[in-house]
């Protein structure tokens, strides 16, 4: 048996798509690969999703995020200098793996922006 990610309370804070890109994991620069996920912000995680039909899959119990990352702790910042795309923020996390994320439409990036900050902002370690 595996434990379940999601009990059910947790609160969608928000929900939509992003390109994204694992940059480092555990403090290890890894080769950038672009691209399009179902994003989930809860108070705790950031969840990247294939797409929305996954989420949704998840919930019933089947399926998992690619990619959950541990807000606790966790910075989010811009991001110009670590990729040619316009509109990027990193989230570096406690356990030193960065995420980068990015949409064309700029108030749609800042949006995401505001909503991860405000999460890591209520969490114990911030
Ligand atoms: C990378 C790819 C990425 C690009 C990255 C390239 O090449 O084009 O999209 O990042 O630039 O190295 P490859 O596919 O051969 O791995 P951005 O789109 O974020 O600029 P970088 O090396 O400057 O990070």
């Amino acid at each position: 048996n595996w434990p379940q990610l999601w009990d059910g309370h947790m609160c969608v804070l928000k929900e939509g798509p992003l390109n994204r890109t694992k940059m480092t994991e555990n403090g290890k620069r890894l080769r950038k690969n672009w691209t399009t996920s179902h994003v989930i912000l809860t108070e705790l995680f950031l969840l990247f999703f294939k797409d929305a039909k996954s989420f949704i899959a998840m919930k019933n119990g089947n399926g998992r995020p690619e990619l959950c990352i541990d807000l606790n702790g966790a910075l989010v910042q811009k991001a110009d200098k670590m990729s040619s795309r316009k509109n990027v923020y990193v989230i570096s996390t406690v356990l030193r793996t960065q995420v980068l994320f990015q949409n064309d439409c700029n108030i749609q990036a800042e949006s995401w922006l505001y909503g991860i900050q405000a999460a890591i902002s209520n969490l114990p370690c911030s």
